[in-house]
């Protein structure tokens, strides 16, 4: 590899459309944060950009969907999803947006100097334009008969139930999703650049000077090249975006694929005012970390972008990932199936690095991969804090406890084999991590980590420091080897604060605090060594690094996700007019009425139905008896949260079996448009047996 003097990380610009999922985490913002972080511990020169990508037809969709302004959109997602990377400790060193005038400008320009250069042809062709809405439509927005499945409802550039990619003109029936009106034809000019001109080119470049790239990213390449390039228009018909800065080109703006990855040099300029180094000498690593949707984009239309221009340097990697699912089923926005990262951070404060280190190791780096919630507790109950966390807090409690709190000595004269070993130990996981990293195998890096620490762990079992201290009275020199043990142990976890720290930089920082040594010890030329503690410093009283996730906060996840995918179904399958309060039953008499007895209960116990998704039984307190109901609320509440609750119960009705059990009664409820439950009950507290009329 060459010797670069700076390097120049991207990860890829996120839509403003919606908050970022754990499946941007996993295949973009944590390997790129990753890398970034090993880099600055290496004391490299590096900058991290990124920002909101917000223009092109998912904002305008989404802006039409929640029936807003696009500049509406854009400002409420950058704001999240700026808060989601933080959150997740992903340490840009800009987090900007392509709203912003310099990003215009660049853009603009960019495309002006290929423009004088001669490098887009024009070309006039028919496109669907809506005349109720006097607009061209984009691909996305004409809908109709998908010509592969009959799907009702596919889009001018994909059907979403079968998958299959269309263009326009194949669908049956189209019509415009803007005024449900049938789209005319009409002939609008558009700047293609001829993507044929760069093919030797690009063959050159990726397939014989960079075969060693990723076979994912270099096989999309190659199936690209080897069936030829076409022109491809760099404008599109419509009022968001960046202008098309040529006189005759009212209502046209850059194509967003156009304006997406000049993002990332805008956002350096915004950084630094040293931008040119970093883009234009040859002696810049720059790296685009990418999901795999975007190889084409970051492969080969952007490099012949920069090509044409001419002033530019290349990517040196394009590490893109494949994609994360979740409970075995791929991430979805419109069906709402997906876990968002603003939401996790909400539901687990405190526990960013344990889905930092979930995501990495599940990372979908050669293939899509699966998150699941029983999987993210294991991890965290297994690993995190039956290993590492174990490990550490063993050292930190036997230190005070043998060692009066202090660094022992380590006495060299008794050093064994199993000494040894754990410092060849330490010493190779410093080789293979950095091996692993600088070739983008996070998942592999981590688990040399983890690796070390469950060495470490059975080093400390063996080494049974508590047992020789029983014995001490007996025989004093035991205290020796005592001392090298926990100094061992110390030193490696010093280590392990310097390994964990691009991946779990949350957990370094509170080792850093135990350890009461500064964040410079934390450069990577420290790994290995084993004098990060001195003989005698007084270390802190431990303090867990990572708490057990218990298996309700588990259950509620999943709840969540499947709850989140019924409020969309409902919906979607009961559109707008449906709102409305269902028609009332027939009239019933008084007498009819007074037969049913209604009394307040209190849930005492609560617990899932095996087997019934949707079952809950219960235990109510009836005041003069305790009843068992079984309860179709299950998808709704979780068993814990309810104990407690005052509800109205049917207490005369007769009983019913159901999935074997006997329930005796019903508990009432109310039901709001999209089939959200809620809870009937009196609003203070009453004696249970209270009687209800
Ligand atoms: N916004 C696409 C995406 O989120 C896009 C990336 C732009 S990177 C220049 O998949
Ligand atoms: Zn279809």
């Amino acid at each position: 590899m060459k010797n670069f003097k700076r390097h120049l990380i991207t990860a890829a610009l996120p839509y403003a459309n919606g908050p970022v999922h754990i499946g941007h985490m996993a295949g973009v913002y944590l390997p790129s944060d990753i890398f970034v972080r090993f880099l600055r511990a290496q004391k490299k020169e590096v900058i991290f950009v990124c920002g909101s990508d917000e223009h092109g037809v998912p904002i305008t969709i989404r802006a039409m969907k929640e029936n807003v302004s696009p500049q509406q959109i854009v400002d409420k997602y950058h704001q999240i999803i700026k808060e989601s990377m933080l959150g997740m400790g992903i340490s840009f060193d800009i987090y900007s947006r392509t709203s912003n005038p310099v990003h215009h400008d660049t853009a603009a320009a960019f495309f002006k100097k290929l423009y004088d250069d001669g490098a887009f042809t024009e070309k006039i062709s028919e496109q669907y334009f809506d005349e109720k809405a006097n607009t061209f439509l984009a691909d996305r927005y004409i809908i109709g008969t998908c010509p592969v499945c009959g799907n009702e409802n596919a889009y001018g550039d994909q059907c979403e139930k079968c998958g299959s990619s269309l263009s326009p003109e194949q669908l049956i029936n189209p019509r415009s999703a803007l005024s449900d009106s049938i789209p005319v034809k009409r002939s609008t000019k558009h700047w293609y650049l001829q993507l044929q001109q760069y093919e030797d080119w690009l063959k050159t470049w990726i397939l014989e000077d960079h075969k060693e790239w990723k076979p994912n990213v270099y096989g999309q390449c190659k199936s690209w090249l080897d069936n030829g390039l076409q022109s491809r228009a760099m404008t599109r018909d419509s009022n968001w975006g960046v202008k098309v800065p040529l006189p005759d080109a009212e209502g046209k703006v850059l194509y967003v694929w156009f304006d997406a990855p000049i993002g990332y040099i805008s956002a350096t300029k915004e950084l630094t005012d040293q931008w040119k180094d970093y883009w234009q000498r040859e002696d810049t690593r720059l790296i685009h970390f990418i999901g795999k949707d975007n190889i084409v984009f970051h492969c080969i239309i952007f490099p012949a972008m920069l090509k044409a221009h001419g002033s530019y340097i290349f990517p040196e990697n394009v590490p893109a990932n494949e994609f994360l699912n979740i409970e075995g089923q791929k991430v979805s926005t419109s069906r709402n199936w997906a876990v968002w990262v603003n939401e996790y951070l909400e539901d687990f404060p405190g526990c960013e690095d344990v889905l930092r280190y979930v995501l990495c190791a599940n990372a979908p780096e050669t293939k899509d991969n699966d998150f699941t919630w029983k999987d993210f507790q294991e991890r965290n109950n297994g690993e995190l804090v039956n290993i590492f966390g174990n490990f550490v807090n063993r050292t930190m409690v036997l230190m005070h406890k043998l060692c009066h709190g202090k660094v022992p000595v380590f006495h060299n004269d008794i050093m064994d084999e199993k000494d040894q070993q754990l410092i060849r130990d330490i010493h190779s996981t410093k080789t293979n991590v950095e091996y692993n990293i600088e070739h983008f195998k996070f998942r592999e890096a981590l688990f040399e980590v983890m690796d070390l620490a469950r060495k470490a762990n059975k080093y400390m079992q063996e080494k049974e420091p508590w047992m020789l201290a029983k014995k001490i009275n007996e025989d004093p020199a035991l205290q020796k080897s005592i001392d090298n043990c926990i100094h061992l142990c110390l030193q490696l976890t010093a280590n392990l604060a310097i390994f964990i720290n691009p991946f779990l930089p949350f957990t370094a920082k509170k080792l850093l605090h135990q350890l009461k040594i500064v964040e410079r010890v934390l450069d990577w030329e420290n790994a290995g060594s084993l004098k990060l503690l001195s003989v005698g410093y007084s270390l802190r009283p431990p303090e867990l690094l990572f708490r057990k996730i218990e298996d309700e906060e588990i259950e509620k996840q999943i709840l969540k996700l499947k709850q989140g995918q019924i409020n969309m179904e409902n919906q979607v399958n009961q559109p707008e007019e449906k709102n409305e309060t269902q028609p009332l039953k027939p009239t019933i008499q008084f007498d009819d009425f007074s037969k049913i007895d209604l009394r307040i209960g209190v849930i005492l116990e609560a617990e899932k139905v095996e087997k019934a998704d949707k079952l809950l039984k219960l235990v109510i307190d009836l005041g003069s008896e305790t009843r068992t109901i079984v309860s179709g609320i299950a998808l709704h509440f979780t068993p814990e949260e309810i104990i407690g609750k005052q509800v109205v119960v049917v207490a005369n009705l007769a009983p019913r079996k159901m999935r074997g059990i006997e329930s005796n009664g019903m508990i009432l409820m109310a039901e709001d448009v999209h089939g959200k439950l809620f809870f009937v009950g009196p609003d203070s507290s009453l004696p249970p047996g209270s009687k209800v009329s």
